[in-house]
């Protein structure tokens, strides 16, 4: 299903900008500066290799990136979406937080049902902390449906369709603290699997950290995705209890390895911090011991043992696993990692795991192969303090390569090779994974976190792109004051040496992960299908008008309009009513014309929508407020955008003439 796009070598590329400028050189003194390269490149002060990295970018006018990547947008909440290699910013995807653009937020009743769920208990939310994102796969393979993101900061998982490029759906793990090895899916995107982080009481309420040891709790969730509904099924889901470890990065299993998920753990000491009290602080207590567990968890058998009501408990209304029934099962498996990792990533083929972590210079490879002998010999070295068995780590690990200070996270290419942050070096490391060799480094600016590679997570990635997701950007862009912008970097890996090709600030929030799909597998809808759509069920919606159908009809104290907007028109222009009101405001944007969106704004109440061609919303609001307030279209759809407007006439509660209705 994937389309392989042609590939330029750097070589030939090199030798073409070299010849271009060589010819353009030929103009000698008469030609225009504007109009000669090497005179340009000159004036700018441009290397060859800055002229070939200006190549490799440049996209014209009207050309589209061959891939999209989909990154996380960290503290906004959101989703970015990014053209490589142009790495021009295409959307900002609205997903936990309120989006203004978009009408998440500010009163559209569709979006308000998905937003509501973001709540926890009565609690308005308005951050999140987006980490991963992660697209949904056929077979090992991006397909381009759907997309999940996992907010750490108040364990939720977002559905995204990729038709529309909405966020459908939002889900709260009641019984986690906060999530970090998430969103991950499995090969068909049976699951979407959710790893908490720091460990709360699961089955009671309350406890102290004393009791930490007895009463606090790790958790895994697999989130059943229903494809034909296009939404995670929360009865279908459950998780699995673990100890009170802290988990990090998860990976799905993938060829020989399906049916597995790999979750990383730190702290495994169980620190419960405490320095007020005369104990080592968190950082300290939590990276005492030489090894953590990796945790080898068999989800499609804890499928089969959730789908037995006996073997369930219930927890906050979730379906949990207790932790002896999956030891009981075979449905966890620990074998040591060295201390403090943090990626765990399987490699294309599923055959081998690489592990790495801030505090070790190697990455470990494990082999699968090694791992299912193990257990299926029930080869174990021993239990943990819970019970769970242990595979020994030689009989579990292939090989370490020493790659430099600080690995965290690896991709791969299609040639059989990985590529490794280095955090503390401010690198990434390239390297084959057979035999174990360090084939070279290449400088990123500065302290990497995640990389992302063409097609990087797939069982055939391309091997062309790797963004380099840094943290810091110290003297790479003008000054915007002490808080600067996280860097993209974009590295062409297509060839030998790897090089650096452009960077790209991030000005919204600390991007964790990404992933990059080729641009052909992404069917987007360019207008929603039918006039009336609501993009909550994707059908058209009850309350859709066409023209000539728009009225006003009034329902007890709740007022409903039904309106329509177009270019460059809203029907009605006056919506009268009494302070105190409800009023119920149900707008079609009954154009299919492609990109005729109108916004729809109320002064002073708050309210903005985003109407995309063939799109119904509804806003609900109390028209607690009285006086003259004026709706207008907020995008400049037109010559006649400025006139599309209205008035929105509240009568006070004491005013005397009497409303016609
Ligand atoms: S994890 S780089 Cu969520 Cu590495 Cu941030
Ligand atoms: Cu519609 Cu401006």
């Amino acid at each position: 299903m994937k389309k392989r796009v042609s590939r330029w070598t750097a070589a030939a590329l090199g030798a073409a900008v070299a010849g271009l400028i060589a010819l353009q050189s030929c103009g000698g003194p008469g030609a225009g500066a504007g109009a000669d390269v090497s005179a340009v490149a000159q004036d700018r002060g441009l290397s060859e290799q800055d002229v070939l990295a200006a190549v490799k970018t440049y996209q014209p006018t009207g050309q589209q990136d061959e891939y999209v990547m989909f990154g996380s947008g960290g503290h906004s909440g959101q989703v970015l979406v990014i053209g490589v290699p142009s790495m021009r910013l295409l959307k900002v995807i609205a997903a936990f937080t309120p989006e203004p653009w978009q009408g998440f937020g500010y009163g559209s009743e569709e979006h308000a049902a998905i937003f509501e769920r973001g709540r926890m208990e009565d609690h308005e939310i308005t951050w999140g902390d987006t980490h991963h994102p992660a697209l949904s796969e056929t077979d090992g393979d991006y397909d381009g449906e759907f997309l999940f993101i996992n907010d750490k900061a108040n364990p939720r998982i977002a559905v995204i369709d990729l038709r529309d490029f909405e966020t459908k759906q939002i889900v709260t793990d009641p019984n986690m603290g906060t999530n970090h090895g998430s969103a991950f899916v499995t090969p068909n995107t049976e699951y979407v699997i959710e790893g908490a982080q720091y460990s709360v009481p699961l089955w009671e309420d309350y406890a102290d950290v004393d009791e930490y040891q007895d009463v606090y709790r790790g958790l895994v969730t697999l989130w059943a995705f229903d494809r034909e509904a296009g939404r995670i099924d929360e009865d279908a889901s459950f998780s699995i209890e673990l100890p009170p470890y802290w988990h990090d990065l998860a990976d799905a299993g993938k060829g020989p390895s399906a049916g597995w998920a790999f979750l990383n753990s730190f702290n495994t000491e169980m620190a419960t911090g405490g320095i007020e009290d005369g104990n080592p602080p968190f950082e300290a207590g939590a990276s005492a011991n030489d090894m953590d567990y990796l945790h080898v968890i068999n989800w499609e058998r804890a499928a089969e043992v959730a789908a037995n009501d006996a073997n369930v408990r219930m927890a906050r209304g979730m379906r949990v696993i207790p932790l002896e029934t999956a030891i009981d099962e075979g449905l966890v498996f620990f074998v040591p990692e060295p201390k403090s990792p943090h990626g765990a990533d399987v490699s294309p083929d599923g055959s081998k795991l690489v592990v790495s972590g801030k505090l070790d210079p190697h990455a470990t490879v494990y082999s699968w192969a090694m791992i299912e002998e193990a257990i299926e010999a029930e080869n174990f070295s021993g239990t943990d303090d819970y019970g769970v068995p242990i595979i020994a780590y030689d009989d579990a690990v292939e090989g370490q390569l020493e790659l430099g200070l600080g690995p965290l996270h690896t991709q791969f290419d299609d040639q059989g090779n990985a590529y490794t942050s280095l955090f503390i070096e401010s690198a990434v490391a390239k390297w084959s994974l057979e035999p174990l060799e360090l084939i070279e480094k290449i400088n990123v600016h500065y302290n990497v976190g995640h990389l992302a590679a063409a097609e990087g997570d797939t069982r055939s990635p391309d091997g062309r792109y790797l963004v380099s997701l840094n943290k810091w950007s110290i003297d790479r862009f003008n000054d915007v004051g002490p808080l600067l912008p996280q860097n993209f970097q974009l590295i062409d890996i297509a060839g030998d040496p790897m090089q650096l090709l452009y960077d790209m600030p991030i000005g919204i929030g600390e991007p964790h992960y990404a992933q990059i799909i080729a641009a052909d597998k992404l069917q987007a809808m360019r207008t929603y299908p039918e006039i009336g759509t609501d993009p909550a069920t994707m059908e058209v919606s009850e309350n859709a008008v066409r023209p000539g159908q728009e009225r006003t009809e009034r329902r007890g104290n709740e007022v409903h309009v039904f309106m329509s907007a177009v270019r460059s028109h809203f029907t009605p222009e006056y919506i009268r009513v009494r302070q105190g009101e409800e009023v119920v405001i149900h707008i079609t944007n009954v154009e299919q014309a492609h990109d005729a969106t109108h916004g729809f704004g109320i002064s002073k109440y708050n309210i903005n929508l985003s109407l995309e061609p063939g799109e119904t919303q509804t806003i609900r609001f109390t028209a607690d407020r009285a006086g003259v307030f004026p709706y207008y279209c907020t995008e400049f759809c037109s010559a006649l955008h400025l006139e599309m407007t209205g008035y929105l006439l509240v009568q006070p509660r004491n005013f005397q003439a009497s409303l016609q209705d």
